[in-house]
């Protein structure tokens, strides 16, 4: 998409203005949707890529975004992974508010008032996205108090991974859903949830059947224990401590985008005249704990770790890479991980322009199914990032411009078969569009000068 004359310029510009148009359609008032249809409320970490792309077109917008957000935070620092649109009917997604009871009568303790939430998370994008909305338009960010809110708030998001969640005390926050991972249906979650009874089918009614393609969506059986183990969560009033949880990961792209948020907290600490060495600190002890602890030398790569066993989880699944996105990585380590991503696994440039989700040569490869092989935009944005950070620019320059190519192709779509670029998923997909607004607004300037490293 780099303009080689002025018919690529006008045709940038008319992609980009395309990429707006489905964020001011799915814009709600005080947040965007991830998709009108299969995502109608709003979600955690789409609104972190969303406000990314948002603060190129309305920088207050992007800052609505992420405060409307946070504005339903937990008493304990959790920020949900949903936060529901009261004026969506119930049917329209499960599950429900009513199966969270995060406001009905004997809510749980903790959760917002006001405000219908799920009760789980997501991985925490939202201090990079804060910090990367507040450079956009510093001085409105200054002159409405932006970053005095939200940074509070942020670093108690972060206060309760790195404090309630740590349960394999090695300095990881685990994960105790798949769907807080954000990488729901995962070849990495197969074996931690192989013990999880599912829910009976007739318990609850999938409401994504109705928007999305069954081959596209996770199976029955996956989601009947997502559902178990929701509920089980729930009714243990959402507590962390002081029980067996059924299922707890720690997911190294969850934890890498952590670090790289306290990399950004410490910026935003800066800004507002605090002391940044405390999160500096803290990045460099999540980092170490990474490599210490989900580094596998024999794959190249960081795997998840299964906290009930103890035991690494050995599948290749992007998430694996998503470290290379952190600046104080060991150039072994950043080195290594790029000859993975471009190796047979993971194909890019030779098997495949994006990265895909998952292992093209695992067990479990599914082009189509989510998270099981698709190449998703948000991941791509997050290694473009990586490849940069760490010096590897000819591929970051490569994967900017495929990740350019395939959303205009396949309509902004949730994510794409890796091999051929098809839509798969929902289309007019929000963090597909703000990504591309991202890089988009980043190929304008460099037309002029030279771009700031990754935070
Ligand atoms: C997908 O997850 C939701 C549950 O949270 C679902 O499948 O219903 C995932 O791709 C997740 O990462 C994403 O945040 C969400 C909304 O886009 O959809």
């Amino acid at each position: 998409m780099r303009a080689t004359g002025r018919d690529e310029e006008l045709r940038r510009e008319e992609f980009g203005l395309q990429a707006a148009q489905v964020l001011e359609g799915n814009w709600r008032g005080a947040s965007t949707v991830p998709s009108l249809a299969l995502y109608p409320h709003q979600w955690s970490w789409d609104s972190a890529f969303i406000a990314i792309g948002l603060r190129h077109l309305s920088p207050r917008r992007a800052q609505c975004e992420l405060e409307t957000l946070l504005d339903a935070q937990w008493a304990d620092g959790r920020v949900p992974h949903i936060v529901f649109n009261p004026a969506v009917p119930l049917g329209a997604y499960f599950p429900s508010p009513d199966f969270w009871r995060s406001s009905t009568a004997g809510r749980a303790a903790g959760a917002p008032d006001g405000v219908e939430t799920s009760g789980i998370v997501q991985p925490p994008v939202h201090a990079l996205a804060a910090w990367l909305v507040h450079e956009s338009d510093p001085e409105l960010s200054r002159r409405r108090g932006f970053l005095e809110r939200v940074q509070p708030r942020l670093a108690a998001w972060h206060n309760y991974l790195t404090g309630c969640r740590d349960f394999g005390g090695a300095g990881l926050a685990a994960v105790v859903h798949p769907w807080e991972s954000g990488m729901d249906n995962s070849p990495c979650w197969d074996e931690p949830l192989d013990h999880v009874e599912p829910a009976p089918a007739g318990s609850f009614r999938r409401a994504d059947l109705e928007c999305g393609e069954g081959a596209d969506r996770p199976t029955d059986l996956d989601y009947g224990r997502y559902v178990r183990l929701a509920a089980q969560y729930r009714d243990g009033g959402y507590r962390d401590a002081g029980r067996e949880h059924a299922f707890a990961v720690e997911d190294p792209g969850f934890n890498a985008l952590l670090a790289l948020s306290e990399h950004a907290l410490a910026e935003i600490a800066a800004e507002l005249g605090q002391d940044p060495a405390p999160h500096r600190a803290r990045a460099r002890r999540l980092t170490g704990a990474l490599v210490q602890r989900l580094w596998d030398e024999d794959t190249g790569m960081f795997l998840c770790r299964d906290v009930r066993t103890g035991r690494p989880v050995r599948e290749m699944s992007v998430t694996g890479l998503l470290p290379l996105v952190l600046p104080g990585l060991p150039g072994r380590i950043a080195g290594a991980l790029v000859h993975t991503m471009s190796g047979p696994h993971f194909g890019l440039g030779t098997a495949t322009d994006l990265v895909p989700s998952y292992d093209l040569h695992g067990p479990a490869f599914d082009a189509c199914r989510y998270w099981r092989g698709p190449a998703w935009f948000n991941v791509n944005w997050l290694l473009e990032r990586g490849l940069r950070q760490h010096g590897a620019t000819v591929r970051a320059d490569a994967l900017e411009q495929a990740l350019l190519a395939a959303a205009d192709a396949s309509g902004f779509a949730e994510y794409v078969d890796p091999r051929t670029g098809q839509a798969r998923g929902a289309t007019g997909f929000s963090w597909t569009a703000a990504v591309v607004v991202d890089l988009l607004a980043r190929v304008r300037d460099t037309d002029d000068e030279p771009v700031a490293a990754a935070v």
